[in-house]
Protein backbone atom coordinates (compact mmCIF):
# COMPACT_ATOMS: atom_id res chain seq x y z
CA UNK A 1 0.00 0.00 0.00
CA UNK A 2 1.24 3.24 -0.78
CA UNK A 3 0.76 5.92 1.81
CA UNK A 4 -1.76 9.21 0.51
CA UNK A 5 -0.41 12.25 -1.64
CA UNK A 6 -2.65 15.58 -2.24
CA UNK A 7 -0.89 17.88 -4.74
CA UNK A 8 -1.40 21.52 -4.33
CA UNK A 9 -0.10 24.11 -7.03
CA UNK A 10 0.56 27.72 -5.94
CA UNK A 11 3.42 27.91 -8.50
CA UNK A 12 3.77 31.69 -9.54
CA UNK A 13 2.42 32.91 -12.96
CA UNK A 14 5.00 32.61 -15.73
CA UNK A 15 4.30 36.58 -15.92
CA UNK A 16 5.12 37.49 -12.42
CA UNK A 17 8.66 35.82 -13.00
CA UNK A 18 9.18 37.76 -16.21
CA UNK A 19 8.07 40.75 -14.39
CA UNK A 20 10.72 39.96 -11.48
CA UNK A 21 13.55 38.93 -13.46
CA UNK A 22 13.31 42.29 -16.02
CA UNK A 23 13.15 44.40 -12.83
CA UNK A 24 15.92 42.74 -10.99
CA UNK A 25 17.96 43.15 -14.42
CA UNK A 26 17.24 46.52 -14.56
CA UNK A 27 19.00 47.70 -11.46
CA UNK A 28 22.40 48.74 -10.94
CA UNK A 29 24.41 45.58 -9.48
CA UNK A 30 21.79 42.95 -11.60
CA UNK A 31 20.48 40.37 -9.71
CA UNK A 32 18.13 37.85 -9.78
CA UNK A 33 16.71 35.41 -7.11
CA UNK A 34 18.40 32.11 -6.20
CA UNK A 35 14.82 30.63 -6.05
CA UNK A 36 15.27 30.56 -10.02
CA UNK A 37 18.03 28.43 -10.16
CA UNK A 38 15.54 25.30 -9.23
CA UNK A 39 14.00 24.29 -12.32
CA UNK A 40 14.36 20.76 -13.38
CA UNK A 41 17.69 20.30 -14.58
CA UNK A 42 18.71 23.11 -11.73
CA UNK A 43 17.04 21.22 -8.86
CA UNK A 44 19.35 17.87 -10.61
CA UNK A 45 22.42 19.75 -10.30
CA UNK A 46 21.90 21.00 -6.96
CA UNK A 47 21.65 17.14 -5.67
CA UNK A 48 24.50 16.44 -7.20
CA UNK A 49 26.25 19.57 -5.73
CA UNK A 50 25.33 17.93 -2.37
CA UNK A 51 27.37 14.74 -3.02
CA UNK A 52 30.42 16.91 -3.71
CA UNK A 53 33.56 15.80 -1.29
CA UNK A 54 33.52 19.71 -1.36
CA UNK A 55 29.78 20.90 -0.03
CA UNK A 56 29.95 19.68 3.40
CA UNK A 57 26.77 21.50 4.41
CA UNK A 58 24.32 17.95 3.34
CA UNK A 59 26.30 15.77 4.45
CA UNK A 60 26.96 17.54 7.87
CA UNK A 61 23.33 18.09 8.22
CA UNK A 62 22.15 14.56 7.81
CA UNK A 63 24.87 13.07 10.74
CA UNK A 64 23.70 15.83 12.73
CA UNK A 65 20.39 14.83 12.20
CA UNK A 66 21.16 11.55 12.19
CA UNK A 67 22.91 11.47 16.08
CA UNK A 68 20.14 13.38 17.15
CA UNK A 69 17.19 11.90 15.94
CA UNK A 70 15.87 10.48 18.83
CA UNK A 71 16.10 14.15 20.78
CA UNK A 72 14.39 15.61 17.56
CA UNK A 73 11.28 13.66 17.11
CA UNK A 74 10.58 14.29 21.05
CA UNK A 75 10.74 18.29 20.13
CA UNK A 76 8.66 18.06 17.09
CA UNK A 77 5.73 15.47 18.42
CA UNK A 78 4.14 12.01 17.09
CA UNK A 79 0.69 13.26 14.94
CA UNK A 80 2.58 17.03 14.27
CA UNK A 81 1.61 18.40 11.20
CA UNK A 82 4.74 18.73 9.92
CA UNK A 83 5.80 21.12 6.94
CA UNK A 84 9.03 21.53 4.76
CA UNK A 85 10.61 24.84 3.17
CA UNK A 86 12.33 23.72 0.29
CA UNK A 87 11.73 20.09 0.26
CA UNK A 88 13.79 19.54 -2.83
CA UNK A 89 14.04 15.78 -3.06
CA UNK A 90 12.73 15.12 0.38
CA UNK A 91 16.06 13.14 1.60
CA UNK A 92 16.62 14.64 4.60
CA UNK A 93 12.95 14.02 5.91
CA UNK A 94 13.65 10.33 5.94
CA UNK A 95 15.87 10.63 8.62
CA UNK A 96 12.84 12.04 11.09
CA UNK A 97 10.79 9.75 9.70
CA UNK A 98 12.60 6.78 11.21
CA UNK A 99 12.15 8.31 14.79
CA UNK A 100 8.40 10.14 13.58
CA UNK A 101 5.16 9.32 13.04
CA UNK A 102 3.68 12.68 11.89
CA UNK A 103 0.43 13.16 11.20
CA UNK A 104 0.87 14.35 7.82
CA UNK A 105 3.55 15.81 5.63
CA UNK A 106 3.51 18.80 3.98
CA UNK A 107 6.71 19.59 1.65
CA UNK A 108 6.98 22.87 0.13
CA UNK A 109 9.21 23.41 -2.96
CA UNK A 110 9.13 25.67 -6.01
CA UNK A 111 10.34 22.99 -8.22
CA UNK A 112 7.35 21.55 -9.50
CA UNK A 113 8.34 18.47 -11.22
CA UNK A 114 11.08 17.61 -8.96
CA UNK A 115 8.89 18.07 -6.17
CA UNK A 116 5.81 15.67 -7.92
CA UNK A 117 8.78 12.90 -7.86
CA UNK A 118 9.94 13.42 -4.44
CA UNK A 119 6.74 13.41 -2.66
CA UNK A 120 5.44 10.33 -4.59
CA UNK A 121 8.61 8.46 -3.91
CA UNK A 122 8.49 9.34 -0.60
CA UNK A 123 4.78 8.09 0.08
CA UNK A 124 5.75 5.04 -1.59
CA UNK A 125 8.29 4.50 0.81
CA UNK A 126 5.92 5.27 3.89
CA UNK A 127 2.79 3.53 3.43
CA UNK A 128 1.69 5.12 6.75
CA UNK A 129 2.22 8.64 5.57
CA UNK A 130 0.01 11.21 4.21
CA UNK A 131 1.77 13.78 2.03
CA UNK A 132 0.02 17.10 1.44
CA UNK A 133 2.70 18.86 -1.33
CA UNK A 134 2.48 22.24 -2.23
CA UNK A 135 4.17 24.02 -5.07
CA UNK A 136 5.03 27.30 -3.48
CA UNK A 137 7.48 30.27 -3.48
CA UNK A 138 7.92 30.61 0.14
CA UNK A 139 10.17 32.84 -0.29
CA UNK A 140 7.00 35.54 -0.43
CA UNK A 141 3.31 35.29 1.94
CA UNK A 142 3.18 31.86 1.24
CA UNK A 143 -0.50 30.37 0.79
CA UNK A 144 -0.47 26.43 2.70
CA UNK A 145 -3.05 23.79 1.36
CA UNK A 146 -6.34 23.63 3.65
CA UNK A 147 -4.91 21.38 6.74
CA UNK A 148 -6.71 20.54 10.17
CA UNK A 149 -6.80 23.11 12.33
CA UNK A 150 -6.09 21.31 15.59
CA UNK A 151 -2.83 19.36 15.16
CA UNK A 152 0.09 20.88 16.70
CA UNK A 153 2.47 22.12 13.89
CA UNK A 154 6.23 21.87 13.26
CA UNK A 155 8.16 22.71 10.25
CA UNK A 156 11.56 21.69 8.93
CA UNK A 157 13.73 24.33 7.43
CA UNK A 158 17.03 22.53 6.41
CA UNK A 159 19.89 23.09 4.77
CA UNK A 160 20.90 26.75 5.52
CA UNK A 161 18.39 27.92 2.89
CA UNK A 162 17.50 30.36 5.35
CA UNK A 163 21.27 31.89 4.42
CA UNK A 164 19.90 32.85 0.94
CA UNK A 165 18.05 36.33 2.58
CA UNK A 166 19.03 39.23 3.71
CA UNK A 167 19.32 39.16 7.40
CA UNK A 168 15.74 41.65 7.84
CA UNK A 169 13.82 39.25 5.22
CA UNK A 170 15.91 36.11 7.11
CA UNK A 171 13.64 37.37 10.07
CA UNK A 172 10.34 38.37 7.99
CA UNK A 173 10.52 35.22 6.67
CA UNK A 174 10.14 32.63 10.07
CA UNK A 175 7.48 35.65 11.50
CA UNK A 176 5.58 34.11 8.62
CA UNK A 177 6.48 30.67 9.41
CA UNK A 178 5.65 31.81 12.72
CA UNK A 179 2.31 32.62 12.31
CA UNK A 180 1.43 29.45 9.95
CA UNK A 181 2.62 27.41 13.40
CA UNK A 182 1.08 29.11 15.56
CA UNK A 183 1.94 29.84 19.71
CA UNK A 184 4.42 26.92 20.59
CA UNK A 185 4.83 25.11 16.68
CA UNK A 186 8.33 24.13 16.61
CA UNK A 187 11.01 24.97 14.24
CA UNK A 188 13.72 22.14 13.38
CA UNK A 189 15.94 24.64 11.23
CA UNK A 190 19.53 24.03 9.87
CA UNK A 191 22.25 26.67 9.95
CA UNK A 192 25.37 26.89 8.16
CA UNK A 193 28.26 28.26 10.23
CA UNK A 194 30.80 30.77 9.44
CA UNK A 195 34.29 29.42 9.23
CA UNK A 196 37.95 29.63 7.34
CA UNK A 197 37.57 31.01 4.15
CA UNK A 198 39.38 28.00 2.07
CA UNK A 199 36.51 26.03 3.11
CA UNK A 200 33.66 28.35 2.39
CA UNK A 201 35.59 28.87 -1.15
CA UNK A 202 35.81 24.90 -1.92
CA UNK A 203 32.76 24.56 -1.34
CA UNK A 204 31.22 27.08 -4.23
CA UNK A 205 34.40 26.51 -6.65
CA UNK A 206 34.06 22.67 -6.78
CA UNK A 207 36.59 20.90 -8.78
CA UNK A 208 34.01 19.57 -10.92
CA UNK A 209 32.53 22.74 -11.92
CA UNK A 210 29.00 21.42 -10.71
CA UNK A 211 28.39 24.49 -8.97
CA UNK A 212 29.23 26.69 -12.20
CA UNK A 213 26.88 24.55 -14.09
CA UNK A 214 23.89 25.22 -11.45
CA UNK A 215 24.84 28.95 -11.92
CA UNK A 216 24.90 28.87 -15.26
CA UNK A 217 21.75 27.27 -16.02
CA UNK A 218 19.34 29.86 -14.28
CA UNK A 219 20.64 31.69 -18.23
CA UNK A 220 19.69 28.44 -19.79
CA UNK A 221 16.32 28.69 -17.96
CA UNK A 222 15.57 32.08 -18.60
CA UNK A 223 16.54 31.76 -22.44
CA UNK A 224 13.87 28.88 -22.83
CA UNK A 225 11.20 30.52 -19.98
CA UNK A 226 11.42 33.76 -20.90
CA UNK A 227 12.49 33.91 -24.61
CA UNK A 228 15.91 35.40 -24.43
CA UNK A 229 19.34 34.73 -25.81
CA UNK A 230 21.89 34.86 -22.84
CA UNK A 231 24.86 33.02 -24.69
CA UNK A 232 26.41 31.07 -21.83
CA UNK A 233 30.34 30.86 -23.17
CA UNK A 234 29.84 34.42 -22.86
CA UNK A 235 29.48 34.79 -18.33
CA UNK A 236 31.61 32.64 -15.90
CA UNK A 237 30.75 31.51 -12.77
CA UNK A 238 32.39 33.81 -9.78
CA UNK A 239 31.73 32.73 -6.24
CA UNK A 240 33.64 34.64 -3.05
CA UNK A 241 33.18 34.95 0.54
CA UNK A 242 32.29 38.27 1.03
CA UNK A 243 33.96 38.91 4.71
CA UNK A 244 32.68 42.45 5.50
CA UNK A 245 29.01 41.16 4.53
CA UNK A 246 29.67 37.39 6.13
CA UNK A 247 28.25 35.91 3.10
CA UNK A 248 29.16 33.62 0.08
CA UNK A 249 28.25 35.45 -3.12
CA UNK A 250 27.47 33.95 -6.04
CA UNK A 251 27.81 36.00 -9.46
CA UNK A 252 27.73 35.47 -13.24
CA UNK A 253 30.45 37.52 -15.05
CA UNK A 254 30.16 39.00 -18.48
CA UNK A 255 33.10 38.70 -20.39
CA UNK A 256 33.10 40.95 -22.42
CA UNK A 257 30.51 44.18 -23.63
CA UNK A 258 27.34 42.60 -24.84
CA UNK A 259 23.65 42.93 -25.35
CA UNK A 260 21.04 40.42 -24.60
CA UNK A 261 17.38 40.35 -25.06
CA UNK A 262 15.05 38.84 -22.60
CA UNK A 263 11.23 38.75 -22.86
CA UNK A 264 11.45 41.56 -25.63
CA UNK A 265 14.12 43.94 -23.96
CA UNK A 266 17.13 44.71 -24.41
CA UNK A 267 19.99 44.30 -21.55
CA UNK A 268 23.61 45.55 -21.89
CA UNK A 269 26.46 44.24 -20.04
CA UNK A 270 29.50 45.65 -20.01
CA UNK A 271 32.89 43.94 -20.22
CA UNK A 272 33.31 42.74 -16.18
CA UNK A 273 29.85 43.48 -15.13
CA UNK A 274 28.07 41.03 -13.24
CA UNK A 275 24.65 39.42 -12.63
CA UNK A 276 24.40 38.68 -8.73
CA UNK A 277 22.71 35.57 -8.43
CA UNK A 278 23.21 34.37 -4.86
CA UNK A 279 23.86 34.97 -1.24
CA UNK A 280 24.53 32.43 1.04
CA UNK A 281 24.71 33.79 4.59
CA UNK A 282 27.01 32.00 7.16
CA UNK A 283 26.24 32.48 10.92
CA UNK A 284 28.03 32.06 14.44
CA UNK A 285 25.11 30.29 16.80
CA UNK A 286 25.05 33.39 18.74
CA UNK A 287 24.24 35.39 15.56
CA UNK A 288 21.59 32.78 14.70
CA UNK A 289 20.14 32.40 18.24
CA UNK A 290 19.59 36.47 18.17
CA UNK A 291 18.03 36.40 14.75
CA UNK A 292 15.54 34.12 15.91
CA UNK A 293 15.01 35.88 18.44
CA UNK A 294 14.43 38.85 17.06
CA UNK A 295 11.56 37.10 14.91
CA UNK A 296 9.58 35.25 17.26
CA UNK A 297 11.17 32.14 18.36
CA UNK A 298 12.98 30.40 21.34
CA UNK A 299 16.30 28.30 21.16
CA UNK A 300 15.24 25.16 23.11
CA UNK A 301 18.91 23.83 21.77
CA UNK A 302 21.54 23.68 19.34
CA UNK A 303 23.54 20.84 17.87
CA UNK A 304 26.49 21.02 15.49
CA UNK A 305 29.43 18.02 14.17
CA UNK A 306 32.56 18.09 15.92
CA UNK A 307 34.15 20.34 13.52
CA UNK A 308 31.46 23.39 13.62
CA UNK A 309 30.74 23.20 10.50
CA UNK A 310 27.17 23.20 10.32
CA UNK A 311 24.26 23.79 13.28
CA UNK A 312 20.82 22.66 13.71
CA UNK A 313 18.34 24.63 15.78
CA UNK A 314 15.23 23.99 17.99
CA UNK A 315 13.55 26.50 18.06
CA UNK A 316 9.94 27.41 19.53
CA UNK A 317 7.27 30.12 18.40
CA UNK A 318 6.04 32.39 21.28
CA UNK A 319 3.00 33.72 19.84
C1 LIG B 1 20.40 25.52 -0.92
C2 LIG B 1 20.80 27.82 -0.53
C3 LIG B 1 21.60 26.22 1.02
O1 LIG B 1 23.66 28.31 -0.27
O2 LIG B 1 24.81 26.49 -0.09
C4 LIG B 1 24.84 25.44 -3.28
C5 LIG B 1 22.63 26.61 -2.59
N1 LIG B 1 24.46 27.39 -4.08
N2 LIG B 1 25.86 25.77 -4.05
C6 LIG B 1 23.81 27.10 -0.46
C7 LIG B 1 23.94 26.47 -3.29
C8 LIG B 1 25.64 26.95 -4.55
C9 LIG B 1 22.69 26.31 -1.13
N3 LIG B 1 21.38 26.49 -0.42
Amino acid sequence: MNGSIHFYDFHPPMADIRDEVLEGLSRDPKQIAPKYFYDQRGSQLFDAITELPEYYPTRTELDILECNGAQIAEFLGNDCLLMELGSGSSRKIRVLLDALQPAAYVPLDISRGHLLDAATTLARDYPQLQVHAACTDYSSDFELPDLPEHLPRAAFFPGSSIGNFEPDDARALLQRVGRHLGEDGKLLIGVDLKKDNATLHAAYNDARQLTAAFNLNLLERINRELDADFQLDCFEHLAFFNESAGRIEMHLRSTRDQQVRVAGQAIRFAAGESLHTENSYKYSIKEFRALAGDSGFVTEQVWTDENQLFSVHCLRCNG
